[in-house]
């Protein structure tokens, strides 16, 4: 691998439409932070960015499902996602978020650049509009079969299921998100990236890219084979950034409601978090050193799902505005589930962070999720694996050899370190191990083998166990002190070891260790010197403390059953709406007919039911209603309505009723007869 000078890391941005769950941190941001911390330990030059993608169509369902302004729907979840971020110990040099100015000025510069290179095609074109919303209908604004997999939820940019990405005119049986409407088509224009013309550049670039990981390669591949398509890099939405007017004005379109398409300018995201990075470091040019400069390494960790737009789409956007740098490497990871089960945003079927972090220590997270990470197929967090990985490995093997050391320590050395003497075998495996897994553990999480990585530190500290047990100090104590003194100063050496190998996935502990060892915050941070011991014997320790306490039972079974809640929620709400489901066949025994009301009279000693004469063509039919809180009888006459015609009759109060008529009620309690938009011939049948 060439030697870069520097490396700038980026995590996916998160869209601000939601909390994060334990998916979301497997993905694309745990990777993240454990390869960067290892750089920062390795002393090399790197940069860490992340931020809240604002932008899009998820924000704008999410505020009006909720009824509000984007903007109150991005200020809520960017700072609770921040929040959660840092308390997960996520280690950014800068978070920024695509609401803001910076960000706004470099998207639509970007944008410019590639307009006055000539980059983009205009086509004016029929695109889905939702008629009763007055919307265009784009991304996650309209779902439809998916036709690669039959999905029947896939969105007009992407399948969620299979990955691939789409066109809302690719969908079967396209539906309006907002309304549920069937779309129409009205013509629009729009910028297209023509990705047909620059699929060859794209090529010859990804097939130098043979050390990336194959589940990517093969994706990208499939979709080279299958043939790129142009994708309009534009949309008609009133929230996002705007396209710069007088581009638009040039293209004779009306800029207003024209914006960037969300993944043209969330990945320019990674850019203008950079240079707020660099204002912040008070260097406004230091950015151009991470994205601008042929020495720099520039890596994207993401979820599987995000692979064509940072393998292909943001190359192509790179390539074509020709100052950037091109990724390196995406190890883009699989998905996580959940006992078994996708993860659900939609069905609440999920572990979310900011409540995980009110009952469990963030490093047990960190430790079961890098353990078991999704790096080449889709892993599965249940949550007794998670209490099994804390309890049976960090707390009884890690935890357990730390306490054991100190707790002997204090109470046969004075909490001091003891002096070492003469190294037997044993001892020299001890110290050659420290070695050994410094190098061990860094190739894999150089290799992205966050897995092998977490193996390799376990076994560590299960040589550690082994090594205080065969030493045994309760008997070498009064047999040979001096024996016995050098075991226990090679337990804190291989103390100091663990505590410097374990920072990349388990940086809290690795506080309690520097606590313990009563070191400063500046030393246990250098990987290479991992087995460089800087301690003399008569140092004296800080205070023992029990680095993992054991979850219990209890804890994990109340989470499980949380979860079987909103499983059985959702199974009885589907076996209901089973239950509730009928055949077309069903439906059809139903006859609708519309109806003229003749007369109108309330029912004697009722408050609700109104007694009406409805003509159904040739025959006039008697029908009582619960509509009286809501219609006077006068304004009933001649408004026609929908009967279903072929009820049994009924006899209510003593008089008879011959059908029913359709109304409709909302959750507060108002009522609205359904009636037919226009007159028409009553006893038509309703279909
Ligand atoms: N906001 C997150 C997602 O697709 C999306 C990533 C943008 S990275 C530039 O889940
Ligand atoms: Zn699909």
């Amino acid at each position: 691998m060439p030697d870069y000078k520097r490396t700038l890391v980026t995590s996916a941005l998160p869209y601000a439409n939601g909390p994060l769950h334990v998916g979301h941190i497997a993905g694309a941001y745990l990777p993240a932070d454990i390869y960067v911390r290892y750089c920062r330990l390795k002393k090399r030059d790197v940069v860490f960015i992340c931020g809240s993608d604002e932008n899009g169509v998820p924000i704008m369902l999410r505020a009006r499902f909720e009824g509000v302004n984007p903007q109150e729907i991005v200020d809520r979840y960017h700072a609770m996602i921040e929040e959660s971020f840092a308390r997960l110990g996520m280690s950014f040099d800068y978070y920024g978020r695509t609401s803001s100015a910076v960000h706004r000025e470099t998207s639509r510069s970007f944008f410019r650049k590639l307009n006055d290179k000539k980059q983009f095609i205009t086509k004016s074109e029929d695109q889905l509009y939702d008629p009763e919303a007055g919307f265009f209908l784009a991304d996650r604004f309209i779902f439809g079969e998916c036709p690669n997999c039959n999905y029947e939820k896939a969105y007009g940019d992407q399948c969620e299921k299979c990955g691939s990405s789409l066109s809302p005119a690719d969908l079967i049986n396209p539906r309006s998100s907002i309304t549920n409407a069937k779309p129409v088509l009205k013509k629009t224009t729009h910028w297209y990236l023509p990705l047909e013309k620059i699929q060859p550049d794209l090529e010859n670039w990804i097939n130098q890219q043979s050390h990336w990981r194959p589940n990517v390669l093969g994706q990208v591949k499939s979709w080279l084979d299958a043939g790129l398509h142009d994708r309009a890099v534009t949309r008609d939405l009133p929230w996002g950034v705007s396209v710069p007017e007088e581009i638009a004005e040039a293209a004779g379109v009306e800029a207003a409601g024209k914006v960037l398409y969300v993944w043209f300018d969330a990945p320019i995201g990674y850019i203008s978090a950079t240079k707020e990075w660099a204002q912040q470091q008070g260097d406004p040019q230091l950015w151009k050193k991470y994205w601008q400069d042929k020495d720099s390494r520039l890596i994207h960790f993401i979820g599987k799902d995000n692979i064509v737009f940072h393998c292909l789409i943001f190359p192509a956007m790179l390539m074509k505005h020709g100052d950037y740098v091109l990724p390196e490497n995406v190890p883009a990871n699989e998905f996580l589930n959940l006992e078994g089960q996708k993860l659900s945003t939609s069905r609440n079927y999920a572990v979310w962070l900011h409540e995980y972090l009110e009952k469990f220590e963030p490093d047990s997270l960190r430790y079961a999720l890098c353990s078991n990470m999704p790096e080449t197929k889709d892993a599965d967090f249940s949550w007794s694996e998670f209490q099994a990985r804390h309890n049976n490995e960090l707390a009884d093997i890690l935890g357990n050899f730390v306490n054991r050391t100190f707790t002997f320590i204090e109470k046969y050395f004075d909490g001091t370190l003891p002096p070492k003497g003469q190294l037997d075998a044993l001892d020299g495996e001890l110290v050659a191990r420290i070695s050994a897994a410094g190098e061990n553990i860094g190739r894999a999480i150089d290799s992205f083998q966050f897995k092998e990585a977490s193996r390799h530190f376990m076994d560590l500290a299960r040589f550690a166990n082994k090594y205080f047990n065969d030493k045994a100090p309760w008997k070498s104590r009064k047999e040979n002190i001096s024996v016995c003194a050098t075991a226990l100063h090679l337990c804190v050496e291989m103390t100091y070891a663990l505590g410097v190998l374990m920072q990349p996935v388990l940086p809290f502990t690795a506080g309690k260790i520097r606590k313990i060892l009563a070191l400063d915050e500046r030393q246990m941070d250098d990987w290479e010197k991992a087995a460089e011991f800087p301690l003399a014997a008569g140092h004296r320790f800080g205070q023992v403390e029990i680095i993992f306490a054991k979850i219990e039972d209890e804890k994990i079974r109340t989470e499980i059953e949380r979860l079987q809640q909103t499983t059985n929620a959702e199974t009885s709400k589907a076996e209901r709406e089973q239950d509730s489901q009928i055949t077309i066949d069903e439906f059809a025994q139903i006859q609708l007919k519309v109806a003229e009301i003749v007369a109108a009279e309330p029912l004697k000693e009722t408050k609700k039911l109104l007694k009406l004469q409805v003509q159904l063509g040739d025959e006039k039919r008697q029908v009582i209603a619960g509509i009286a809180g809501f219609y006077a009888p006068a304004d009933l006459i001649g408004k026609q309505v929908v009967v279903v015609s072929n009820l049994k009759p009924a006899k209510l109060r003593g008089d008879i009723s011959e059908g029913m008529i359709l109304a409709a009620t909302d959750a507060d309690g108002q009522l609205s007869i359904i009636s037919p938009d226009k007159k028409i011939k009553p006893g038509s049948a309703v279909k």
